[in-house]
């Protein structure tokens, strides 16, 4: 029996090691589920040039990612009839075309729930009734950095709740979003460009939260503003919306606009609804993929020209150049996730000359409001805490764990082995 129990525990260490393996795959996974960065279910389906996406979605099984290679898809009325996430590989090559053809009423009609379509450009439905995207009685359904461009409707809603409409490029459609009928959407970080309508909410469309957005170009920016209870401008942190015809002044601040100094949003509402109208159109920068999660910057400027916007890590700060004819103002977003300070703690240099702020946070998001002199041609923004990178933490930490299990193990064995040697040689 005394040899046979160190034999055993020779495997215990492997054990442990497969052991903590599975625990650290399992946090991964359940990471990416819960980021929306990928499906539960882990099978791709490639679309190359040439291929029917319909059939890929016919065989697909519900969760399947389907991945579209870059190309020109002259497909339409493309049924997603279950839950699916239908990627590009980026969306300036990868084109869904209807070619104005008369069956081309829609390019995708999204019929299931939790449906997510991602990095694609859909153009020329039929011009008196195309739709790039319908959602037909759905929920739960994620459009992202999309472009729709010369679509008789970009997205249209007919019943969808609960949806997410981020980051997409709308252009030189007659209307750019239309909710016939739906409720409790985010529409966020959009621009909308010379559209005939920018978006048309109807009196069926409910609760619906729209922020973050650029109105630009357009003849009617929206229709149905005052209905059925939507919302046009999130937190002040957040703001409102950019709209091309607002012309209104920026004298004051504070969630009000009634405190003394400008902050980058307009002191009267817009339409008597949008109650931060933002002064300049807002733009947005991507930060990179953290934890699985893609992270922007947001920022509006009456600066002519903002570029090399970096996030480091090692340095925990955020920086970008700058180009202005007088002295410019910055609004600034940065996600508490990404990086992260005390108000009090944040350091922020103009030509590594230091400037003080105005800052606002909510839960979610630090805003910040400053200027800078026509001279300044680079800013940088200093936190105190970084995104924890989950990847190299999560290893180090296994293979510390690791490491301090095999030296316990060891220093029983050998305990084991001198309680041999003091019982066989008294
Ligand atoms: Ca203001």
């Amino acid at each position: 029996m005394s040899r046979k129990n160190p034999q055993g525990f020779k495997y215990l260490p492997i054990t442990l090691t497969i052991i903590l393996t599975c625990i650290m795959l399992f946090h991964t996974q359940h990471h990416s589920v819960y980021s929306g960065a990928t499906t539960s279910n882990s099978s791709i389906i490639t679309v190359k040039e040439g291929e029917s996406i319909q059939e890929a979605i016919n065989k697909a099984p519900e969760g399947a990612t389907i991945y579209i290679e870059p190309g020109t898809y002259t497909q339409y009325q493309i049924i997603v009839n279950k839950t699916l996430t239908i990627i590009g590989k980026n969306r300036e090559e990868t084109i869904i075309n209807g070619n104005q053809e008369k069956e081309a009423t829609a390019l995708f009609s999204v019929i299931a729930n939790h449906v997510t379509i991602k990095n694609l450009t859909m153009t020329n439905a039929l011009s008196d009734i195309g739709r790039a995207i319908i959602l037909n009685n759905v929920q739960n359904i994620t459009i992202e950095n999309c472009v729709m461009i010369k679509n008789y409707c970009g997205i249209e809603f007919i019943n969808c709740n609960n949806s997410r409409i981020t980051r997409n490029i709308l252009i030189n459609n007659t209307y750019g979003i239309k909710i016939t009928k739906g409720a409790s959407s985010h529409i966020a970080f959009n621009n909308f460009k010379n559209n005939t309508c920018g978006i048309s909410l109807d009196f069926h469309a409910k609760n619906n939260l729209l922020y973050c957005n650029n109105f630009e170009n357009t003849i009617m920016n929206r229709e149905g503003m005052g209905v059925s209870f939507n919302k046009w401008n999130s937190t002040y942190v957040l703001g409102g919306n950019y709209w091309n015809d607002y012309n209104g002044d920026d004298q004051k601040g504070g969630p009000d606009q009634d405190q003394p100094g400008s902050d980058g949003i307009g002191d009267k509402a817009y339409s008597g609804e949008d109650y931060y109208p933002y002064m300049s159109k807002l733009q947005f920068f991507n930060l990179g993929l953290w934890d699985s999660k893609e992270y922007y910057l947001t920022i509006s400027t009456n600066a002519s020209n903002i570029s090399n916007v970096i996030f480091n890590p090692e340095q925990k700060t955020v920086s970008f150049t700058t180009q202005q004819d007088a002295t410019a103002y910055c609004r600034i977003i940065i996600p508490r996730t990404l990086l992260d300070a005390a108000e009090t703690d944040w350091k922020i240099t103009a030509n590594q000359e230091s400037i003080t702020p105005t800052i606002f946070q909510d839960e979610d998001f630090t805003c910040f409001y400053f200027t800078y002199s026509q001279n300044v041609s680079q800013i940088v923004i200093k936190g105190m805490r970084v995104i924890p990178e989950l990847q190299p933490s999560f290893v180090a930490l296994f293979l510390l764990i690791t490491t301090f299990v095999i030296i316990l193990i060891r220093r029983i064995l050998k305990g084991q082995r001198n309680d041999r040697t003091i019982f066989h040689n008294p």
